[in-house]
């Protein structure tokens, strides 16, 4: 028997902001809930005094059936800095090691990180139209290394479940900092 929530639905999308309606839910994510994240602590603490920086917002639809699960998540990450790094997402590897993940970047530029926690990184160069396998058991984080705002559209099933944990005590092998103005990847030993 055919439910309610069995039958198809559509939102309205607009790339440029990355906003969609209807909605159901926004997360914000600011410095304080990244600082483990970011390498100049100093950079940290002087953002926190001054009481804080806006880093990304998420906004989600669960398209939740009686069969299966999909999720749409829109990711929008504001340009800026943290002493050299650029703005990123906190990153996290499914907790199902089964699940990939398709990213789509709509606006703006920088990179997705691509990282196994077990000697394999990529880094995948992004500007509007780049859409991204991310394939199982890789961590992903997305950063955002120009001027304007980088938005991307994620697709997952709900039970793929995110580690934020394994990548924040290891971290990526590589982080994107500006240098002499422009982005460059290295590897967080040499910051
Ligand atoms: C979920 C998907 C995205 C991220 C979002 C924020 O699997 O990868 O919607 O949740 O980009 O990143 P993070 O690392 O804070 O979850
Ligand atoms: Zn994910």
């Amino acid at each position: 028997m055919r439910q309610e929530i069995d039958y198809p639905i559509s939102v309205m999308f607009d790339a440029k902001s990355g906003i969609f309606n209807p909605c159901k839910k926004t997360e914000e994510r600011k410095v304080s809930d990244l600082k483990m994240m970011f390498h100049d602590q100093q950079a940290v603490q002087s953002i926190l005094s001054a009481g804080d920086q806006l880093v990304y917002e998420i906004r989600y639809y669960p398209f939740v059936t009686s069969k299966s699960d999909m999720a749409l998540g829109v990711t929008r990450i504001f340009p800026g800095k943290v002493g050299r790094e650029y703005h990123m997402t906190k990153g996290h590897i499914h907790q199902r090691d089964d699940q990939p993940e398709i990213y789509y970047c709509v606006q703006g530029s920088g990179y997705l990180l691509l990282d196994t926690l077990d000697g394999e990184f990529r880094a995948e160069p992004w500007q509007p139209g780049v859409i991204t396998h991310i394939p199982p058991m890789w961590a992903h984080r997305a950063v955002n290394t120009g001027n304007d705002l980088l938005v991307f559209v994620a697709s997952y099933h709900l039970a793929a479940g995110h580690d934020y944990e394994k990548v924040k005590q290891q971290g990526f092998a590589k982080i994107a900092v500006e240098n002499n103005g422009k982005p460059e990847l290295i590897s967080p030993k040499d910051y």
